[in-house]
C-alpha cells in the first residue's frame, strides 16, 4: 500500500480505521516491548473519527495552509498519534521498525521539529489547549476557516495553566476551537477522579461558556456525532468533547490491567494480543 493510499480508500470504515490504528500501536509497542499502548488503545476511536471523518487535510503536503490544526497536548500520546498517521499516509507504515530508536522519526514522545503532521512539541502537559487558543485566534484573524483541535488528558485537568487557556479561549470567542479530552481516569500513578477531576465534567466547561459534550469515547457513533455538532455550531464560543475512554480497549487481558499508564508487555503476549485483535477484525 502506498503512503499516499490509504486515505483514499473510501470503503474503509471507521470500524476499519479504529482497527488499523490499534494495530499500528501494537506493532510499534512491540518494538520497544513496551510504552503507551493504554492510551493508543484507548484512545484510537477518537482518532479514527478525527483523522477519517473530522479533519480536512491533505495527506502528502502536512504543512497545507488550510489544514485543520490537530494539536497533542500529550506528548507521551505520539504511539496514537503516529499509528492514526500511519493509517492516513501521511507517515510511512515503513518506519514502524524504527519506534522508539535512536534517529527515528517517530519518538515516544513526540517532537514537531522532524515528525510529519506532528504540529506542537508537547509533553509538558498542560500547555497544548494555550498553544491552541494562540493558534486559533491567528487563524481567525488570517481569515483562515480552519479548525484547530487539541487532545488532551484528564490528568491535565490538574493544571492551572489548562484553566487559564479555557477562559482566554471563551473571551476570544474561539469557535473554531474544539478540545479533546481523553478521559481515561488514568493519570501515571492513581485515578484521576481520585486526584482531582472528579464529577460530571460538562457542567464545569459550561459554566466557563464552552460548548460541552460528554460522550463514551468508544462509541464511533456517538463519536462521530459530537464532532458534527462541535463542528457545526453557530455559537460563537469554543466546543469540548470529553471522551470517557477505556485504556487498553480491544485487548481484554491488557484492559484488566489496573495500571495502565505505561505498559510492559511479555515477549510472547505481544503475539496474543496482535492475534485477539486480529480476530475481531472488523469486515
Ligand atoms: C508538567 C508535567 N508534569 C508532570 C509530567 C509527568 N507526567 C507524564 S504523563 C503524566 C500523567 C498525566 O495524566 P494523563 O495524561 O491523564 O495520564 P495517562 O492517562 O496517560 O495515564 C505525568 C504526571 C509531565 N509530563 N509534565
Ligand atoms: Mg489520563
Amino acid at each position: 500500500m502506498t503512503d499516499a493510499a490509504a486515505v483514499s480508500r473510501p470503503n474503509v470504515s471507521l470500524a476499519q480505521r479504529a482497527w488499523a490504528i490499534r494495530r499500528n500501536a501494537l506493532l510499534m509497542g512491540e518494538v520497544q516491548g513496551q510504552g503507551y499502548i493504554g492510551q493508543a488503545l484507548g484512545a484510537a476511536d477518537l482518532l479514527a473519527v478525527s483523522y477519517f471523518h473530522a479533519l480536512t487535510y491533505r495527506p502528502n503536503d502536512p504543512e497545507w495552509e488550510g489544514r485543520d490544526r490537530f494539536y497533542l497536548s500529550i506528548g507521551h500520546y505520539a504511539i496514537a498519534l503516529y499509528s492514526a498517521l500511519i493509517e492516513a499516509g501521511v507517515l510511512p507504515e515503513g518506519e514502524i521498525p524504527t519506534y522508539g530508536m535512536d534517529d527515528s522519526r517517530m519518538p515516544m514522545s513526540g517532537m514537531a521539529a522532524y515528525t510529519p503532521g506532528m504540529e506542537i512539541t508537547g509533553g509538558s502537559l498542560g500547555h497544548g489547549l494555550g498553544i491552541a487558543v494562540g493558534a486559533a485566534m491567528g487563524l481567525k484573524r488570517k481569515g483562515n476557516p480552519a479548525f484547530v483541535y487539541n487532545l488532551m488528558s484528564d490528568g491535565e485537568l490538574g493544571e492551572g495553566s489548562t484553566w487559564e487557556a479555557v477562559m482566554s479561549a471563551v473571551q476570544w470567542k474561539l469557535d473554531n476551537l474544539i478540545c479533546l479530552v481523553d478521559f481515561n481516569d488514568q493519570q501515571a500513578d492513581g485515578k484521576t477522579t481520585d486526584a482531582l477531576a472528579s464529577g460530571p465534567q460538562a457542567p464545569q466547561w459550561e459554566a466557563f461558556g464552552w460548548h460541552a459534550q460528554e460522550v463514551d469515547g468508544n462509541d464511533l457513533d456517538a463519536l462521530v456525532s459530537a464532532f458534527d455538532t462541535a463542528r457545526h455550531l453557530k455559537e460563537a464560543k469554543p466546543r469540548v468533547i470529553i471522551c470517557r475512554t477505556k485504556m487498553c480497549k480491544g485487548v481484554p487481558f491488557l484492559e484488566e490491567r489496573e495500571m495502565a499508564h505505561f505498559v510492559r508487555v511479555e515477549p510472547e503476549e505481544w503475539a496474543k494480543a496482535l492475534a485477539i485483535l486480529d480476530e475481531g477484525k472488523p469486515v
